[in-house]
């Protein structure tokens, strides 16, 4: 599998279609950042069609697959082109690339035709606008519609206009992909990609004076949908109850997702051949990167006495006495490193701008933000050069149960494992489209 736990067939397909030398390549290699298809001047560097599995956040995970130009020539040509345009098939989104000032053609035409038919959104890219914009005319030609715009426009289709080698405009380039990726991709899944029909899950809700009155809380309720929708059964349970469910089950639960309070109980009564995690995990990792908040707990194996923790919260909620950020996890830490840290408390909206001063930050579990703008601070923080982490994964490893609850997601499991002093294997972007 790719380079996370979302199964390709769950991931949306990009698929970039081209004249040759239009800069296929190195616009995939743009929107990753990341040098991974050879560009070259010469017509047709690309002969079969690429497949790469990345992240373009808030998409999600998707596979974008580069290909041959679709004017190629000769006997050979003909076959790449075949090639080419049954890579169609498998795409939910196609993004076709027109180099700037050249006037779009016969190719062109043919697979707007051919998009039309399958009824498949896409969006046209002017790329090389380096090229034909001087610094003098540029005020005045983006009021003015190039050529390729205005064959956008006659085709009805969205049109974005870019430079790969300098980056201009790859920011809304993402922007639209994300306002144009077919319904269904939008929103990750919580635990749709870890189950199949028919599987069983087992929630663990403990039941106790800070459970609120007369219902579940949202994690729970997401997850019991997000259950449903894929067609698995859900059994529902106390912490208490949960052995005794277990040994009544015909068959073994695809995994147990337990209340982070309930961890070490459900971990000791939970057989280790069956999955066991968090809610809290399942949205860290909905709601932002799981890898990079994995990545970013690797810091706390590391606090020492007088280091810098910086708990910021999304919101501005009524604290109960025992607090989970202002009391109990400073207090867990504390005895993890065995005496006094220093903590810095941020709330609500505004994410502060000195975190450069902190040692690590433990988000909270950003229940009133949104997934794109939990993405920003991670990637704010990431910026900053300063590890950032979460509670639910921070509650795991106080629990010493960070690496079993990782069991699901082999990415975050491998980032947990090596060691912080190694250079952290695989780069997932993380992203703030612009707008
Ligand atoms: N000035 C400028 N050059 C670009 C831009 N994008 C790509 N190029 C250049 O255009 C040439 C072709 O780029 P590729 O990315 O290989 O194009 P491709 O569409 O993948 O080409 P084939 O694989 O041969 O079909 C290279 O020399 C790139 O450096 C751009 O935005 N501006
Ligand atoms: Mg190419």
């Amino acid at each position: 599998m790719g380079m996370n736990q979302t199964p390709s067939g769950e991931r949306m397909h990009i698929s970039i279609f081209g004249r040759r030398n239009s800069g296929k390549s190195s616009l995939i290699n743009a929107l990753t950042g990341q040098k991974l298809a050879i560009v070259s001047d010469v017509a047709g560097t690309t002969t079969d069609p690429v497949a790469k599995a990345m992240e373009i956040l808030p998409i999600g995970p998707v596979v974008i697959t580069d290909t041959a130009g679709i004017d190629d020539v000769g006997a050979l040509g003909e076959l790449r082109v075949e090639k080419t345009l049954r890579v169609l098939e498998k795409t939910d989104l196609a993004v076709l690339i027109i180099e700037a000032g050249s006037e779009p053609g016969e190719w062109d035409n043919k697979l707007a035709g051919m998009v039309k038919e399958r009824k498949l959104p896409m969006l046209v890219v002017e790329n090389k606008i380096d090229l034909v914009r001087t610094r003098d005319l540029k005020s005045e030609i983006r009021d003015l519609k190039s050529q390729v715009g205005t064959w956008a426009e006659a085709h009805e289709l969205p049109y974005v206009a870019v430079s790969a080698t300098t980056g201009e405009n790859i920011e809304g380039l993402k922007q639209c992909l994300i306002t144009n990726a077919p319904e269904g991709f939008a929103e990750p899944t919580i635990i749709g990609d870890l189950i199949n029909p028919g599987d069983i899950v087992v929630l663990v809700v403990p039941i106790d004076k800070a459970a609120p009155k007369g219902r579940l809380i949202l994690p729970q309720v997401m997850t019991l949908r997000d259950a449903l929708d894929n067609d698995a059964y859900s059994v529902v349970v106390k912490e208490r109850e949960l052995k005794n469910a277990l040994e009544n089950l015909k068959n073994k639960p695809k995994i147990v997702i337990t209340d982070s309070q309930a961890f070490l109980k459900v971990a000791a009564d939970t057989p280790k051949d069956i999955w066991m995690t968090s809610f809290s995990i399942l949205m860290a990792r909905y709601k932002g990167n799981l890898e990079e908040f994995v990545a970013g707990a690797r810091a706390l194996k590391n606090l020492k006495i007088g280091d810098k923790v910086l708990i910021s919260e999304g919101c501005t909620h009524h604290r109960q006495g025992d607090d989970i950020g202002k009391v109990q996890i400073p207090r867990w830490l504390r005895q993890a490193v065995g005496g006094e840290l220093e903590f810095g408390f941020s709330s609500g909206i505004e994410f502060p701008d000195d975190i450069a001063k902190y040692n690590v930050i433990i988000h909270c579990g950003a229940c009133t933000l949104n997934r794109r703008e939990v993405c920003f601070r991670q990637k704010s923080a990431k910026d900053a050069g300063i590890p950032m982490t979460n509670y639910g994964v921070t509650l795991a490893y106080v629990h010493g149960i960070l690496d079993r609850a990782l069991d699901p997601f082999p990415l975050a499991k491998a980032l947990w494992e090596e060691s912080p002093d190694k250079p952290v294997r695989p780069k997932l972007k993380i992203q703030r489209t612009s707008g």
